[in-house]
């Protein structure tokens, strides 16, 4: 029965994904768990985002967007610098947005 509801709410879950819009964004200057917790709290403070994942050991975190709404780069990059990091919009496999892969065409 446990297994059921977790099966439900991931599901659930997933498809609240699929919602908004998604970004991925490197983060120069993460190197330990405390950093990640306090990356995440800061980007969940924001009313835009809906979820944050953070990735420790690839150096990144990706954003999902509540329904119409997402943080403009040079938002993310300034609620990173006050953290004390640096945003990295350079690499390509940052760019998780539809618009950005249409537009490399
Ligand atoms: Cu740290």
């Amino acid at each position: 029965m446990k297994q059921l509801i977790i099966t439900a709410l991931f599901l659930l879950n997933a498809s609240f994904a699929t919602a908004g819009e998604e970004l991925k964004v490197g983060v120069k200057g993460m190197v330990c768990a405390f950093c990640a917790q306090g990356i995440e709290k800061k980007f969940k403070a924001q009313p835009e985002v809906e979820k944050i994942e953070v990735s420790l050991e690839n150096k990144f975190v990706k954003l999902n967007f509540k329904d119409g709404k997402r943080l403009s780069k040079e938002k993310i990059t300034e609620i990173l610098k006050d953290a004390g990091y640096e945003a990295n919009f350079d690499e390509k496999s940052t760019e998780g947005t539809k618009e950005a892969s249409e537009k490399k065409k």
